[in-house]
């Protein structure tokens, strides 16, 4: 593949007006006729030739006007089709047939047979795969669509916009025809076809029209569903509230698949999911699987109009409706669940994910200038951060100004393929306020450092603020600029209560955000009574690194009284986390560890505190990830030291706690029948936290044995499992239960994937040698992604000791898979691939292993160009 610049953005050179899809469907060898009405674009060289992509496609048909073609006059080959001698400025018609095989599909990109049923994924460049097309964003057009197949295998022929009709067409065959009224670029078709169970609602809008609301599963899953449909209302009712978006057609319909390489995929009224994101019921589904399926069914739903009515001039903007989409998901799940913990998990999810990606080899901007694949763009750069860059929009702007922006946004880009510097113009225009310098954010990869001291005056009653910020250099960008970083805060006195300063020089502080725009920044407090405990990046109102050495007497004080509950957690993470790095180096220099006893104490404070929402308490007492440390340890890392730990540590909290887990665990019961509302998914939570303690203290897995089998719902009892799996690996009754939950579950493979998951995290070097004979197992299914991703992905992302064992066997299997999984998917082995992008933190017997692995990958011939890309990028 070959290097895509942004600079070289233009136009087509041919407007395409319209198109009239027919698609005679076979699993081996289904036909697909395009008809393309296009006109030459003002301006435009009379003999420029139309050229048009494609992916392995073979023609065998084309028609202009109705007419055959000489053959002098174009040229196809796989990967495109060039005609010449088109009319100056009248517009044409190209017919296109192509034949595809959907069956061979494994890349599942294009259109592709799952369980026997057919559908597509042609974001991004998938619609290629399917037929010659201006596959790009910016190329939006009505569609037509006419679906002919069996219509005993297939009673179901779905595509984008409302149904037209259907009739009989010849033998055992029907037809349908579908027309989206809205333009839209390919990447938002879709199709499926095939016999499956549905789940039906309305939804009447705003304005009273009536919608009628789909979701098609397989037969006997249809009651698995009605979450997400009730998930899905909500979404709809949501939007028109917080943003005045109403939707626009008839019809919208959701599909669950099985195989499917994302989360799920927004097309125009016919969205696809990984059924992942759909099936949800007590017996089968965990909270975390709700919370999850009610944020994308939302996510999927809101890019109807940050997406779908208005979409990217080209895909370096994929962040304009990803990252917007994203903080749009967010905004909604706040409100529909506790605002706090939502944003905890948040963070949690975004430092574990994206500042690695940003920290390493794989650091991009929010908003790429190049690309050589942008399969390999789906980033959690592009959206959590993207998320983050919006939502501190929203913070410098206030939500009356944010929300006038978003209404510009819509009104003056609706149907319309747009840039950021598009969307960024709106939120100026609205406010007056100068959003160059906050642009950055999206420019300029790496998670800013800021350095904060505070010292403070008596006698002059000053607190005085000392910020520095500055930028690593990532890949290709090597000196910064100073970024605007909106920084919330609160001083707080000594007994809890707020400090409100008579006045701040030095800065601009609206409400309790503080402006920081230079490199060196020192901003004065006035009018302070006494020494105040400084609450710094409230509601983490700011995607940095941040270095400011708090007492643990404040970090304490911060965590019993701050009004904002994100930063009462973030405090007694801050006092957690000196503890964790202090114990893993001693753990590598075999020193005994310690922990303070200010940290323990302020952690079993929360936990006990009853004035406090039971999911906070749960988030308080899940330290961070050995990932996390890590990070945060910054080199010459050592998984087993890590691990030793964070263990000794948990250890320790357990016998200092000994007493509050108990009455936690006795009295976090959720009485009555199964509910996943969010408080009583805290309950469960913090419940099984305490659990996951007091394991720490027993002898024998009796007690969570007895909670596995007292378990009535899938949280508990995959909670009790892990436990099990966890600090019991080699019991009986560890087996038992494992071998008990495979029997029950057989036939139901999303829970198969949590026992594929729950085994392949089990740490220690003896993992390898479970995750091979777990692939041997005749459940292990490689064409499945959701499979691959519970096994190999669990394993490589969340097995730090296992998979970085100090022999290199981890990564040595880690090369084989990738170049095993790339034959057939490549999107999934680049993903599984950024296993490694924070290979050079590793301490150097490690490292070695690591870079022969990843030299074997990219020595490999045949490789696809996903691999190539992240392999390349990640030994740069
Ligand atoms: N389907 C993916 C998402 O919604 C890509 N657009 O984020
Ligand atoms: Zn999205």
């Amino acid at each position: 593949g070959q290097i895509i610049n942004l600079a070289d953005y233009r136009p087509t050179d041919f407007v395409l007006e319209r198109v009239d899809l027919t698609f005679d469907l076979h699993p081996t060898e289904t036909k697909v006729e395009a008809r393309l009405i296009f006109h030459r674009r003002e301006g435009v060289d009379a003999n420029a030739p139309l050229v048009l992509d494609g992916d392995e496609l073979v023609l065998s048909g084309l028609l202009l006007d109705q007419s055959e073609l000489p053959a002098g006059q174009y040229d196809a080959t796989p990967e495109g089709l060039t005609v010449r001698n088109l009319p100056e400025s009248a517009p044409f018609e190209l017919t296109i047939t192509t034949v595809i095989n959907p069956e061979a599909n494994t890349q599942l990109m294009g259109l592709y047979r799952t369980g026997g049923i057919y559908c597509t994924q042609c974001e991004a460049e998938g619609f290629r795969r399917i037929t010659y097309f201006p596959d790009r964003p910016d190329v939006l057009a009505p569609y037509t669509v006419n679906i002919i197949a069996e219509k005993e295998a297939n009673p179901l022929l779905l595509s984008n916009g409302n149904f037209l009709g259907g009739a009989g067409y010849g033998e055992g065959k029907h037809f349908a025809a579908w027309f989206d009224p809205h333009p839209k670029p390919s990447y938002l078709f879709a199709l499926v076809a095939g016999d499956l169970g549905v789940v039906e609602d309305t939804f009447t809008t705003s304005s009273g029209r009536e919608v009628a609301l789909k979701i098609y599963v397989e037969h006997g899953k249809e009651p698995r569903a009605t979450y997400a449909m009730d998930a899905l209302k909500r979404s709809m009712k949501w939007d028109e509230e917080r943003f005045g978006r109403e939707y626009d057609l008839d019809i919208f319909m959701i599909v669950a698949v099985s195989d499917f390489n994302m989360g799920a995929m927004e097309n125009k009224g016919l969205n696809v999911f990984n059924d992942k994101y759909v099936l949800a019921d007590p017996e089968t589904a965990t909270d975390a699987d709700y919370a999850n399926i009610e944020a994308i069914i939302a996510h999927e739903y809101f890019h109807n109009w940050t997406g779908n009515r208005i979409t990217c001039r080209d895909w370096f903007q994929l962040c304009l409706k990803e990252g917007l989409t994203v903080y749009r998901d967010h905004e909604f799940s706040a409100d529909q669940r506790s605002r706090p913990v939502k944003r905890i998990a948040e963070v949690r999810h975004l430092k574990s994910e994206q500042f690695p990606e940003d920290g390493g080899p794989l650091a991009h901007p929010v908003r790429p200038t190049t690309y050589r694949e942008i399969n390999n763009f789906y980033t959690t750069t592009v959206y959590e951060k993207g998320s983050e860059v919006t939502r501190m929009i929203a913070t410098l702007l206030g939500r009356d100004l944010f929300k006038k922006g978003m209404d510009l946004y819509f009104d003056r880009h609706d149907g319309q393929a747009v840039t950021i510097e598009d969307f960024v113009s709106c939120f100026e225009d609205v406010s007056g306020r100068d959003l160059t310098q906050f642009s950055l954010w999206y420019h300029q990869a790496g998670t800013p450092l800021v350095t904060a001291s505070g010292a403070y005056d008596a006698n002059a009653k000053t607190f005085t603020l000392s910020l520095e910020q500055m930028v690593p250099a990532t890949p290709g960008q090597t000196v910064k600029k100073p970024m605007h970083i909106p920084l919330r805060l609160g001083l707080l006195a000594e007994d809890g209560g707020p400090i409100t300063p008579a006045s701040v020089t030095g800065a601009e502080l609206t409400d309790d955000v503080l402006h920081l725009t230079k490199k060196a920044q020192t901003v004065t407090f006035h009018g302070i009574p006494s020494r105040p405990v400084l609450s710094l990046n409230r509601s983490f109102s700011t995607p940095i690194n941040l270095q400011f050495s708090q007492s643990t007497e404040d970090l304490a004080l911060i965590a019993r009284y701050e009004t904002d509950h994100f930063a009462r957690w973030q405090a007694l993470i801050d006092l957690g986390l000196p503890n964790l790095l202090q114990a893993a180096r001693d753990a590598r220099q075999g020193a005994d560890i310690t922990c303070g006893s200010a940290f323990t104490d302020a952690l079993l404070a929360a936990a006990a505190d009853e004035s406090l929402e039971p999911a906070f308490r749960a988030q308080a007492l899940a330290l961070p990830s050995e990932s996390d440390i890590a990070r945060e340890l910054g080199g010459n890392n050592d998984p087993d030291a890590i691990h030793a730990a964070r263990q000794t540590i948990i250890k320790r909290i357990a016998e200092a706690g000994k007493d509050v887990f108990t009455v936690l665990y006795d009295g976090m019961q959720t009485p009555g029948p199964f509910s996943p509302d969010a408080a009583s998914a805290g309950r469960r939570a913090l419940r099984n936290a305490a659990l996951g303690y007091l394991s720490q203290l027993d002898e024998t897995p009796a007690r969570t044995k007895a909670a596995y089998d007292a378990a009535n719902n899938m949280t508990d009892l995959s909670a009790a499992l892990t436990i099990l799996a966890q600090r019991f690996p080699d019991t009986a009754e560890t087996a038992a239960a494992l071998a008990h939950f495979r029997d029950r579950f057989a036939d139901n493979a999303l829970v198969i994937d949590k026992w594929f998951a729950i085994q392949a995290a089990i740490p220690g070097a003896v993992a390898l040698e479970r995750i091979r004979l777990l692939m041997e197992t005749p459940l292990f299914k490689r064409t499945n992604p959701n499979r691959v991703r519970s096994l190999i992905g669990t394993f490589v992302f969340a097995n730090p000791t296992g998979f970085g064992r100090a022999d290199g066997a981890g990564y040595n299997f880690l090369a084989d898979e990738i170049l095993e999984i790339d034959q057939r998917n490549p999107q999934l082995a680049a993903r599984i691939l950024t296993s490694m992008r924070s290979w050079r933190l590793l301490e150097p017997v490690r490292a070695d292993h690591a870079r022969s692995a990843l030299t074997r990958i990219e020595r490999a011939a045949g490789l696809s160009t996903d691999v190539r890309d992240i392999v390349e990028r990640i030994l740069k």
